[in-house]
């Protein structure tokens, strides 16, 4: 998709991967003080807003992560344009959701131009090709056919399986930490493919939870967002910002990370 950035937005925030699962939990917090205080005219969520999500009739749950989260997004869409990409944790989010959430949908990948800039926008996940069994993993469950079947089943049934496929994702990173093999990052061959496809310079993307900024040749980079973890032992909540210089400013776009926690009311 092409997302061209309307005239008012100034300044648009990226985030990612803030795997939310509990309402009230700490990164919840995080969230909902971010939203309330971000001058930003867009926000764009680039995939892993929810730690699962099996369906938008999870919305029947009034407490539920889904429920809390869209009231507070649907809070803030009141003055700034949202944006939901999926991730790999939360690739069944539909349009109930979107709609609850007062959020567009943001399709994988989306090339945003913005400041005389275009960015190319992604999860993440579809460049780790190293990684070929999830590769195979993923082209599974992001059929139609599979998704319509897993979908058909009722939820507390979809529960079940969601914890079975977090468990085995787990015990996979563990072996893979455990065994010599490298980590797996993004294919930076694939990533220049897209961004020439694209006609972009920066690629933006989340997943990995390396926050870096990369150059991948002398004229083109990717921008890895953090993930936003407030429990961990060094908590984490950030953000990057795109926001326009003045007309006559030597650089049009300034790209800067933000910590939504531990600064200033
Ligand atoms: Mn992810």
């Amino acid at each position: 998709m092409q997302l061209h950035a309307p005239a008012h937005w100034r300044t648009v925030d990226c985030i990612s991967d803030l795997h939310l699962d509990i309402p009230g939990s700490a990164t919840y917090g995080a969230l909902e003080h971010y939203l309330a205080q971000s001058p930003a005219q867009a926000l764009l969520v680039l995939g892993d807003l929810f730690e699962v999500w099996i369906g938008d009739d999870a919305l029947g749950d009034a407490q539920g992560i889904g429920t809390c989260v869209a009231r507070l997004l649907a809070n803030a869409a009141r003055r700034m344009d949202v944006f939901i990409m999926c991730g790999n944790r939360d690739f069944l989010m539909g349009p109930q959701l979107l709609q609850a959430c007062g959020a567009r949908a943001l399709p994988d990948p989306t090339v945003l131009h913005f400041g005389c800039q275009r960015l190319l926008l992604t999860h993440g996940d579809a460049q780790c090709l190293a990684d070929t069994d999830y590769q195979q993993f993923r082209s599974t469950v992001r059929s139609p056919a599979w998704q319509n079947d897993f979908l058909a089943k009722p939820l507390p049934e979809r529960q079940v399986l969601a914890q079975a496929m977090r468990a085995q994702s787990e015990a996979n990173k563990a072996m893979q930490k455990s065994s010599a093999q490298p980590w797996i990052d993004l294919d930076t061959d694939a990533c220049l493919q897209d961004l020439h496809t694209h006609g972009a310079q920066h690629m933006i993307h989340g997943h990995t939870h390396q926050p870096a900024e990369h150059a991948l040749d002398g004229r083109h980079s990717r921008w890895v967002l953090s993930d936003w973890d407030m429990q961990a032992t060094a908590p984490r909540a950030e953000v990057l910002r795109l926001a326009l210089g003045k007309p006559d400013s030597a650089s049009p776009l300034h790209m800067e990370r933000l910590s939504v926690v531990g600064g200033p009311d």
